[in-house]
């Protein structure tokens, strides 16, 4: 039996996608439909109805991004830091994308989502000003990775960020970030999954 992940091309399942290929996990990807929220399938393995979300060999399904991130990564992985500082500073970064920039880009890219119609102009430009703070904290702590000075998990994650906000131009005022996407834009695990991802379309 292999891993099962359940999203969408582009989508926050990426960072599933890439860490499985990284870790030469074996998966099957069921591409969720644009209906996806009322899927009978979908929703009996998550009610909340979001995406990532796994199924692991043994059928116990995995929700939220950090959980699932943390479960494939335990026990066995050269991408997560080797000292108890560097694990101490991870914990931090994957709480700080996951709980604060993650919750903001969904405020801003989907504002309907939160407030009536009125609002959402208002919404955009607030959540706009709060991702603004987020990214000049990580300008300031970004290195040639995000921790450390080696790849791991947490570059992945940042990158499936970035790669929404980088759409809506706000990489350009950080050339720390903006060179540490770049660079992940020819990360090999990257291009992989995004070659099999287009592959995925034309079938
Ligand atoms: N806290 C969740 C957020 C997941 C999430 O909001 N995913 C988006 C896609 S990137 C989603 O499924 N949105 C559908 C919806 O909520 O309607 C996680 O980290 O996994």
């Amino acid at each position: 039996m292999k891993y099962k992940i359940f999203g969408k091309s582009e989508w926050g399942s990426d960072i599933i996608e890439f860490l499985c290929h990284e870790l030469s996990i074996e998966y099957d990807f069921v591409e969720i439909g644009d209906n996806f929220k009322s899927d009978k399938t979908i929703l009996s393995v998550n009610p909340l109805g979001r995406v990532p979300m796994v199924e692991t060999p043994n059928g116990e399904c995995l929700i939220e991004s950090l959980a699932i991130v943390y479960h494939l990564t335990e026990g066995k992985s050269h991408l997560v830091p080797d000292t108890k500082n560097g694990m101490t500073y991870f914990h931090q970064i994957m709480a700080f994308m996951s709980s604060s920039i993650y919750p903001a880009i969904l405020l801003y890219f989907h504002p309907d989502h939160y407030v009536s119609n009125e609002n959402t102009e208002d919404l955009m430009n607030r959540s706009k000003s709060i991702l603004e703070t987020y990214l000049n904290y990580l300008e300031n702590k970004i290195g040639e990775y995000i921790v450390g000075n080696s790849l791991s998990v947490a570059d992945f994650y940042l990158f499936t960020l970035l790669f929404w906000l980088e759409e809506d131009h706000f990489l350009e005022n950080y050339p720390k970030i903006q060179n540490f996407y770049n660079k992940m834009l020819q990360n090999q695990t990257i291009m992989k999954v995004r070659k099999i991802q287009n592959e995925r379309k034309t079938v």
